[in-house]
């Protein structure tokens, strides 16, 4: 009894200590940012963790462990943004929310094809919903497999049509971000919702991915709260990782090193998460009419393209249907979401994956939806915050179809 006691204890400290614990990481906060420092923020952003998209006017926040504090804040300082510490330090925060994630895993078991909306659910949770909701609805439900990670995972979502052929198509996807928790269960309540109304799928054939970094997100859960990228190992570094909304094979740009957090990738669509979607949003160029990639954390919503402040040809279009989506949240008790071209900021970005949709022609609507923060102010909303997220976004979401649908747009090059 006493070895078993002993096992036990050893388990729950194994488990305890099988996290990054962020020890001594801190968050800054700098003062809104100018349109003249952008140049330097595009730069420090290859080398240090910056949360959320920097946008000029805006404060930006940059993650920095105990080696990087003291570089970070001379570089701030030499370029007179002026900064404070929002978080002194991230370890209790990132065990607290490992613990209350434990605890709530204990506390709220899944059931079969019902979607959880008061903790965060696992990789292997999702993708068991998933094969359960297709299972369970022929006819209506079909499984969309896009391949596997470069660990070996699934990359499963879901086709909810009802069944016509030329139906127009939309697409979300979630999570491409290991950390930005928020944004499968907005995936998940957008598969619900189509699931339990024919007239949404009258409307589209809809294709939803709830987890678009399988490997990244189960690391994330695991053994790294702040984890971006995905797991490919790179040769000769001990960085791991590719960030996969830097590796679409649109204006793909090689720079950054290994150990950045918008690393590219050796090459465009490197990364077999990243090949999986694009190549089906190629191949389903002709249906596509909206791509939308749900991320944290704003509340923004950005559309192509982000390597140029130059408008897209159809910017008034893209600005319109974003415009008509956040009124929308808004009108339902959500946040303001600014509607502005991912560029706009001067924060540039190449190879991410709504330039890809928008860029090869495919989608003439693409959006970024960036959820609201939450918890240290960043990727960690409580899991009491999941049901009101959700429930304000998808009124939104839904708009945007409606919208989009409604009011045909001129892709790019179709
Ligand atoms: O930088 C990104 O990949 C996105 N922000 S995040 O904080 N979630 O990492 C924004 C992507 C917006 N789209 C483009 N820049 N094309
Ligand atoms: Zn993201």
């Amino acid at each position: 009894m006493r070895l078993l006691g002993s096992i036990v204890l050893l388990l729950v400290v194994g488990s305890a200590l099988a996290y990054k614990t962020y020890s001594g990481y801190q968050v800054l906060k700098t003062a809104p940012l100018t349109p003249n420092v952008m140049p330097y923020i595009n730069k420090m952003s290859r080398i240090y963790d910056f949360w959320g998209t920097p946008v000029v006017g805006r404060p930006a926040t940059v993650m920095v462990s105990p080696e990087e504090a003291s570089v970070v804040n001379s570089v701030l300082n030499r370029l007179r943004i002026s900064h404070e510490v929002m978080i002194e330090d991230l370890a209790p925060i990132v065990e607290q929310d490992f613990a209350e994630q434990e605890r709530l895993m204990r506390a709220i078991p899944r059931q079969p094809r019902v979607a959880v909306y008061n903790r965060y659910m696992t990789f292997d949770e999702i993708d068991a919903h998933i094969h359960e909701t297709v299972d369970a609805n022929p006819g209506v439900a079909s499984l969309l497999d896009l391949g596997l990670s470069t660990e070996g995972r699934e990359l499963h979502g879901i086709k909810l049509s009802n069944g016509a052929a030329g139906q127009p198509a939309v697409w979300f996807d979630c999570a491409i971000h290991a950390r930005e928790w928020i944004a499968p269960p907005v995936c998940l309540r957008i598969i619900d919702e189509v699931l339990a109304d024919p007239a949404l799928r009258d409307l589209a054939d809809w294709y939803v991915l709830p987890i678009a970094n399988p490997d990244g997100y189960s690391f994330a859960t695991t053994d790294d709260r702040f984890w971006r990228k995905t797991r490919r190992p790179n040769p000769g570094s001990t960085c791991v990782g590719t960030d996969p909304n830097r590796n679409f094979d649109f204006l793909w740009d090689s720079a950054g090193t290994y150990c950045s957090e918008t690393f590219p990738g050796a090459s465009a669509f490197s990364e077999p998460e990243c090949a999986g979607i694009g190549n089906f949003i190629a191949a389903n160029a002709d249906s596509l009419i909206l791509y939308v990639a749900l991320h944290s954390y704003g509340p923004i919503i950005l559309y192509p393209f982000g390597h140029t402040v130059d408008p897209v040809p159809n910017a008034d279009d893209l600005l319109a249907a974003g415009t008509a989506s956040a009124t929308v949240i808004e009108s339902v008790g959500g946040p303001t979401y600014p509607v502005e071209n991912s560029a706009a900021g001067l924060y540039f970005t190449f190879g991410a994956s709504d330039d890809y949709a928008y860029g090869i022609g495919a989608a003439g609507y693409a959006y970024t939806y960036e959820l609201p923060g939450g918890g240290s102010g960043g990727f960690n909303p409580p899991a009491s915050a999941i049901q009101r997220v959700v429930d304000e976004t998808w009124p939104g979401l839904k708009t945007l179809v409606e919208y989009t649908i409604a009011n045909p747009t001129t892709p790019l090059k179709k």
